[in-house]
């Protein structure tokens, strides 16, 4: 278990410095503006944001950086952390109705994803180097850190005159079609409208967010992630099925989405879907209404009282909608076993991380726990931390 406060402080700062001197290496000058965007956590509400319905995301203290420079031949260059090549194109190759994503490698699409679409057309030129402490393929939403400061930083640049929700939407579309994830807005929203020590209820129908205060700190509680270092894709296979699926159920029951369901029209889903599609569905609608549910219990009782809903969550997505994997029931079953108030896999599933909320005198022993029991199961070592619930995207220089 580690880093918290001043500790965590310093590692963005960190960042700050490895983006500088990546565009520094790149371009010989200093950045004209520095932004970034933090990965998330989602505290409950699970495949319910392409459903139209509720969830409830936290931003973490873990950020991208983007430092970004101006150039005047109308080109962009993208140059990241994440691998030792930069990526250059002409504006002009970025202004088509597709986005040329055979034509880079898949890190790139990103961030030349959220350029393409905002539109390119008649645009300045700029160079971004991106550094981040994020963990990629972790389940925390690397992607829509990347898309967050890209998406902020163009905005600036360019004078457009777009809001927090207006970028959260571009950085979906990049995600959509130009890297060609199916996912839903959650992630961008989290990482756009982040409060520190607050989650953010969103109603993924209107795009609206709320802040909930967490208290997590004043209760004696923290939040660990767990790593499960299975690494998992949303462009591919699983992801994309489960959406097609509550895509059917909507369907067959005569709704336009999920989130017009409630929990008393489950009988007669079951009556008229097969057992799969049928499961698939009562996840959903059960999740909606435990996201309901725990903003009441924060708000009237506060988040010692949140466990048990993060766990039925958990048991939700394992049995119903079928997107845990063992190492994330095992972090879960240990986390829970030593102690943990509460705990769940997080993010779309198939591997990523799982989070346990723990009284902090307990949490070295349920990560202990939790280390353990993924050594006895002869699974990879976890990565195991905490996180603080945190601000969204901003510009920091
Ligand atoms: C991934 C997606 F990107 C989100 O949009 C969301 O659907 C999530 O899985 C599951 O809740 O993080």
């Amino acid at each position: 278990a580690a880093p918290t406060g001043s500790a965590t402080r310093a590692a963005s700062e960190a960042v700050v410095a490895t983006a500088r001197a990546l565009l520094f290496a790149l371009t010989g000058a200093e950045p004209d503006g520095v932004w970034s965007a933090p990965g998330r956590v989602n505290l409950i509400g699970e495949h319910t944001d392409y459903n139209d319905g509720y969830a409830m995301p936290f931003a973490i203290d873990h950020r991208t950086v983007a430092a970004v420079r101006r150039r005047e031949d109308g080109r962009m260059r993208v140059a990241s952390t994440f691998s030792p090549e930069p990526v250059e194109i002409d504006l002009a190759d970025l202004s088509g109705a597709e986005f040329p994503r055979d034509a880079m490698p898949e890190w790139a699409a990103y961030p030349l994803g959220v350029a393409w679409a905002l539109g390119t057309a008649g645009r300045e030129g700029v160079d971004i180097a991106l550094a981040s402490d994020v963990p990629v393929g972790a389940g925390l939403s690397s992607s829509a850190a990347i898309e967050g400061a890209t998406a902020s930083a163009l905005r600036d640049l360019w004078g457009l005159d777009l809001d927090a929700t207006a970028l959260a939407r571009i950085g979906r579309r990049a995600e959509n079609d130009a890297v060609g994830a199916p996912t839903g807005i959650m992630d961008q929203l989290a990482s756009m409208l982040g409060r520190r020590d607050a989650a953010i209820f969103i109603d993924c129908r209107s795009l609206e967010g709320t802040p909930v205060d967490l208290g997590f700190a004043a209760a004696g509680l923290e939040l660990l992630v767990i790593d499960t270092r299975v690494q998992h894709a949303h462009s591919t296979g699983g992801y994309g099925d489960r959406r097609a699926a509550c895509e059917r159920g909507a369907a067959a029951l005569g709704m336009p989405a999920l989130r017009d369901l409630s929990t008393a029209d489950l009988d007669r889903a079951r009556s008229i879907l097969d057992d799969v599609t049928f499961r698939r569905v009562r996840h959903v609608v059960t999740e909606d209404q435990r996201v309901l549910d725990t903003v009441h219990v924060l708000r009237a009782e506060g988040p010692l009282a949140i466990g048990d809903l993060l766990v039925a969550s958990h048991v939700s997505l394992r049995d119903d909608f079928e997107v845990s994997c063992p190492e994330l029931d095992t972090a879960v079953d240990a986390a829970l076993a030593a102690g943990a108030l509460g705990a769940r896999m997080t993010g779309g599933g198939f591997g990523g991380s799982a989070i346990a909320l723990v009284a902090r005198e307990k949490t070295d022993a349920v990560a202990d726990a939790v280390t353990r029991a993924f050594a006895d199961a002869g699974f990879t070592a976890p990565a195991v931390f905490t996180v603080q619930p945190s601000e969204g995207a901003r510009r920091d220089a």
